[in-house]
């Protein structure tokens, strides 16, 4: 059946009312996005010929989505991080804010407050005693390459599972997570273990609608960042450690040439020994460019509800 109905004044009222637009209160933002997404949602229907049968399937998806907490995975599963990104980069370049180490997207597993120290941290409990010791080293400069002391460097990833920390309630708190301010060199280092990729919950919402587009869920192993130093552009971006079989090949469309980085194993006994280390480890080298700019908006990451952002540390 092919009815078309959307031009009739029936469905334009429907939709102007639906969006408050006959009334005095609400918020004219949200009237201006729902009248419009509203419109597209009916258009859709039209000119796809949805069926009930179709329409229900996805109301009750969206139950399910949120009952399992997967919004915020199925959103960069569905490209809207990496849209959104590209926004920025656009919006960089427009304003001559272009340059630098490239963002990426934040993911939806950032827990704010992670422990702060100073040019070191070491960011497993130890508790994987035969995983992949990671040393994670780089310096932080400006586009010219003149060293940045004192910035911090919020870094966070997953376990040798590909869980995180909070998320994972088996994990110790704040496992993985680490803040580290630069040292008067622009350098920071941490010793953690080297993660593996993530993949979304096979039962999940998520997972259930990337199954009908003939999409897998996985993401490579990364590390992520947020780095940031008053007077600079605040970067929120992730690595990817090459050689993964997902290293090119994210469901959440991560990743960047810039941002593939070489794992390379160390057997040298000196090299780990100034470690600290008595035995070979992985070593991933990420130095970071920011990029300078005076306007405030711009130096702290932007507002997004976040695990235990904005709660007494
Ligand atoms: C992750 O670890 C992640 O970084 C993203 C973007 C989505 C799901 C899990
Ligand atoms: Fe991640």
């Amino acid at each position: 059946m092919t009815v078309k109905t959307m031009q009739t004044a029936e469905v334009q009222d429907l939709l102007e009312k639906v969006a408050g637009f006959n009334k005095e209160g609400g918020n004219e933002r949200v009237k201006t996005i729902v009248h419009r997404l509203m419109h597209d949602v009916f258009q859709i229907i039209e000119d796809l010929d949805v069926t009930p049968d179709e329409f229900w399937q996805a109301v009750y998806y969206v139950n399910e989505l949120g009952q399992n907490g997967e919004a915020a995975l199925l959103a960069p599963g569905l490209g809207m991080d990496k849209y959104l990104d590209i926004r920025l980069d656009a919006e960089d370049e427009q304003a001559g804010l272009s340059g630098g180490t490239p963002r990426t997207i934040e993911g939806p597993l950032y827990v704010a407050g992670a422990p702060q120290s100073e040019a070191f941290a070491r960011m497993d409990d130890g508790s994987d005693e035969t995983a992949e010791i990671m040393i994670l080293t780089g310096q932080v400069t400006d586009e010219n390459g003149q060293p940045l002391a004192n910035a911090v460097v919020d870094v966070w990833h997953a376990d040798r599972k590909g869980a995180y920390s909070y998320f994972d309630q088996s994990q110790s708190e704040y496992n993985l997570r680490r803040r580290i301010v630069t040292d008067e060199n622009g350098r920071y280092t941490a010793r953690s273990i080297i993660p593996s990729g993530y993949g979304c919950p096979p039962e999940g919402s998520t997972q259930q609608l990337l199954n009908l587009l003939g999409r897998h869920g996985n993401r490579p192993a990364h590390i992520h960042f947020f780095i940031s130093k008053p007077g600079f552009k605040h970067l929120t971006t992730q690595i990817n450690l090459a050689g993964d079989a997902y290293t090119y090949d994210d469901f959440a469309f991560a990743t960047r040439d810039e941002l593939v980085v070489d794992a390379n194993r160390i057997e040298d006994h000196a090299e780990a020994e100034a470690y600290g280390l008595n035995k070979p480890f992985t070593k991933v080298e990420f130095n970071i460019q920011l990029v300078r700019t005076d306007k405030s908006e711009l130096q702290s990451r932007h507002e997004r509800k976040r695990a235990l952002e904005g709660e007494p540390a």
